[in-house]
């Protein structure tokens, strides 16, 4: 008997808010976008009513527009800012303005999988509520139809004050119209956590757009940050690959051929951000129109969705050995000893269980079972010395952030 699995699975229950599951007690009390596809993967390994209905819930928060947003307050608490009252968005379930990585569509194909056949009619509203976010995404956010999605917000991308932020984000002025009364640190150390001015930036867009009316033609004209991301277009061609296959097993053949479309651009698109100079794929800033250059983990998540030539998977595996080369646990979400580098604080260092359950899935497809193994033993033996933690510093393995962390419980459930 493996305790962890048993304390994996405690976690996830005592994190059930009725039918959802929030992040994290009190850092994080609302129901999240992409932690609950993560979440819903990890109960279809041995609960699969409770994982369709982490998706059920969360869906209840849809847009008419086909929006999933990144937020859904189901109940009010008091102990996370911005709250519904920020964000404005006049929704009957209140919820957040902006949206998250489309990994739902991937849970989707996965829970289909773990209930087997005859369990279509559960499934259906689902897939439904998946093709019209992935309408959403590349009417809303690809409008031009260039095949990469763009973020309007940092937290669209789920790292929040990645470094690839760094220079985009310096655009967006820090006045604010909203006071920024801000709750997370009273959670966990500040050093842990985005910075003030990353804070002050964030919550002038949420002003702008607010001012907007939430409307995405108006919020593309007006937004300040704006960049085509590959991490976001990468998770979203892999959920358009899974909801494909979904809609040829449903008979939707018209659907198939529509999502097959938009799946073919984004993977011609993606295909051009590689840089071999590099050795990864880059983000575009669409206001400057220059490359991302930043070194994140963001580069890497395209071997989810693409099937490389051996040379580019190659030279993307000998890049990322380099940068977990001395580290206790891989995988860096920045490079090491770069400037921007700082192992503990979020997104610009530490190692996170679902980013490396992203990447091991990538390195399979893409001929590295040996480096997947790596990674998955790596994530494991962090878990397990460290607890569920949010996510863990890579240099000395501390588990920091949040503590008994659902989707890091998901992912050793997953990965285990
Ligand atoms: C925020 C819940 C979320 C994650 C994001 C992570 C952080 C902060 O926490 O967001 O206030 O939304 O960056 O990826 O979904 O775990």
């Amino acid at each position: 008997m493996n305790t962890h699995i048993d304390q994996a699975k405690r976690i996830l229950a005592v994190n059930d808010r009725g039918g959802y599951t929030v992040p994290t007690d009190r850092l994080y009390p609302f129901q999240w976008n992409w932690d609950s596809a993560f979440v819903a993967m990890g109960f279809a390994l041995y609960d699969i009513d409770r994982a369709y209905r982490e998706l059920e819930r969360l869906v209840e928060g849809q847009w008419v527009d086909g929006m999933i947003p990144h937020i859904v307050f189901h109940a009010p608490s008091e102990t996370y800012f911005p709250g519904p009252n920020v964000w404005r968005t006049e929704q009957t379930i209140p919820t957040s303005g902006i949206t998250q990585p489309p990994v739902f569509a991937i849970a989707l194909r996965k829970l289909h999988e773990a209930a087997g056949k005859g369990a279509e009619e559960r499934i259906l509203p689902l897939y439904e509520a998946a093709l019209k976010w992935h309408r959403w995404w590349y009417s809303a956010r690809d409008p031009d139809g260039t095949g990469l999605v763009a973020l309007l917000h940092p937290w669209e991308s789920g790292s929040d004050n990645s470094p690839a932020w760094d220079i985009a984000l310096a655009r967006v002025p820090t006045d604010t119209d909203t006071p920024v009364v801000r709750k997370d640190t009273g959670h966990v150390d500040a050093d842990m956590r985005p910075r003030d001015e990353d804070y002050r930036r964030f919550i002038h867009l949420v002003d702008t757009y607010a001012a907007c009316g939430w409307e995405p033609a108006r919020q593309w004209e007006k937004a300040s940050f704006k960049v085509a991301e590959v991490q976001t277009s990468a998770i979203l061609l892999k959920a358009g690959e899974d909801l494909e296959h979904l809609a040829l097993l449903f008979g939707r053949t018209e659907d198939a051929i529509e999502i097959a479309a938009f799946n073919n651009r984004t993977r011609k698109a993606i295909m051009a951000q590689w840089r071999p100079e590099l050795a990864r794929f880059v983000s575009r800033d669409l206001i400057s129109g220059e490359d991302v250059e930043a070194a994140t983990q963001a580069g890497f998540i395209p071997l989810l969705s693409l099937d490389l030539d051996k040379q580019v998977a190659d030279a993307l595996v000998f890049e990322m050995k380099a940068w977990s080369k001395d580290l206790k646990v891989a995988f860096p979400t920045t490079k090491p000893g770069i400037a921007s580098w700082e192992p503990k604080r979020y997104w610009r260092g530490p190692a996170w269980a679902i980013i490396n359950w992203l990447l091991i899935d990538g390195l399979n497809r893409n001929g590295h079972a040996d480096v997947a193994e790596e990674l998955r033993r790596s994530t494991i033996a962090a878990i397990e010395t460290e607890g569920f933690a949010e996510y863990f510093d890579p240099v000395t393995g501390e588990g920091c952030g949040g503590l008994g962390f659902s989707w890091t419980a998901a992912a050793y459930l997953w990965l285990e």
